[in-house]
């Protein structure tokens, strides 16, 4: 009678995977835009190497790592070797490189934590941030993208993730709740933890692309082409996977002594790593490894009052997977 049971709750949640999949779909960036957004780099690249002719510009975060949903801002770095210039002299005079280009809202944020130019194209309509020289930032962006490439269920996870915090209001940093990196992270430790497998551990494979900065090794497996099929045996679908990962945080997680580590594919203690407790402003509450800066917890932005809102936020989705009539309209209500 339990297995029967089992079986019915596998029908009912598996009835979501069609609106599941056709939310993915609605948020996939159209091609059109996707071209707008090179139109754009194309631009800005001209304009940079006039003034600088060694620099070269990257795109990074959601428009290159394969997690960005459409009508997306794009982030952008300049990488540039000239060591003798500091960065916010290069950022006035880049802002006013681009005001002469006319484009518009153009401001440099000399003293933000990340310094950055901000502007808007007004031919294509998208805005952008450009930094300097977060090189680290790039390569993790290629670490998402090639984890992209080997299950199309992460892109699919992550995207519905990603809307359903932004809906709920829980994808704020500096209200203390997670980045969208934080949140993409979450969902690679998850899928890497399934039984079979839904993800390797690349970082933990052979090394075919290594890249040192400031200091820090960053290697890893990146021909995933040859890993396409690794996820083949487990046959768990996008509306088990949704259900599964909110019901790992809501009730699972064992946020006292836990640190997820997409670096060893591997669940860390927060006693090894010296999380244990708060450090200046780090105070540890939700513990998530960067997988190249691996000082460097992801959970640091989340405080005493938002880690409640964040948790109480996974058991509201768990409950809604479990019991609600209309999950795909209950999860992303707006808060
Ligand atoms: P959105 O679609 O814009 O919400 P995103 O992937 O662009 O998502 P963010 O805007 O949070 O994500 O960050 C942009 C990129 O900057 C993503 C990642 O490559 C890098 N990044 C963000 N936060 C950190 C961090 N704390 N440590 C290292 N890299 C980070
Ligand atoms: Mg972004």
């Amino acid at each position: 009678r339990i297995l029967k049971r089992q079986m019915l709750c596998r029908n009912d949640i598996d009835r979501l995977n069609a609106p599941f999949l056709a939310i993915y779909d609605s948020l996939i960036p159209a091609e059109e835009e996707k071209a707008k957004q090179k139109q754009l780099l194309t631009l800005l690249e001209k304009l940079v190497c006039k003034e600088w002719p060694k620099a070269r510009l990257y795109l990074y975060g959601s428009c290159a790592n394969s997690f960005g949903v459409s009508k997306s801002d794009i982030d952008v770095c300049l990488a540039i070797e000239d060591a003798d210039i500091n960065k916010s002299e290069i950022l006035l005079r880049l802002a006013d490189i681009f005001q002469s280009d006319n484009l518009q809202n153009v401001q440099a944020l000399t003293r933000a934590r990340v310094p950055i130019v901000k502007l808007m194209d007004p031919v294509t309509g998208i805005s952008c941030d450009i930094c300097i020289n977060n090189i680290l930032a790039v390569i993790n962006t290629k670490l998402l993208r090639d984890y992209a490439q080997i299950d199309a269920r992460l892109r699919q996870l992550a995207f519905i993730v990603k809307h359903w915090a932004k809906s709920r209001g829980v994808n704020e940093t500096y209200q203390g709740t997670l980045s969208s990196y934080a949140y993409v992270l979450m969902c690679i430790h998850f899928l890497q933890q399934r039984r079979p497998a839904i993800l390797p551990c690349l970082q933990e494979m052979e090394t075919t692309y290594s890249a040192t900065v400031d200091d820090i090794e960053c290697a890893f497996f990146d021909q995933v082409e040859v890993l396409r099929n690794f996820g083949s045996c487990n046959k768990e679908t996008i509306s088990q996977l949704v259900w599964a990962f909110f019901n790992y945080w809501a009730y699972r997680h064992d946020y006292a002594n836990s640190v997820i580590s997409v670096r060893t594919g591997s669940i860390l203690s927060k006693h090894a790593k010296d999380w244990t407790r708060r450090i200046g402003n780090d105070r540890h509450l939700i513990c998530i490894e960067d997988p190249f800066q691996t000082s460097h917890d992801l959970g640091r932005v989340v405080d005493k009052h938002s880690i409640k809102v964040l948790r109480e936020e996974f058991e509201r989705a768990a409950y809604i997977m479990q019991y609600d009539p209309n999950p795909c309209v209950k999860l992303f209500e707006p808060y």
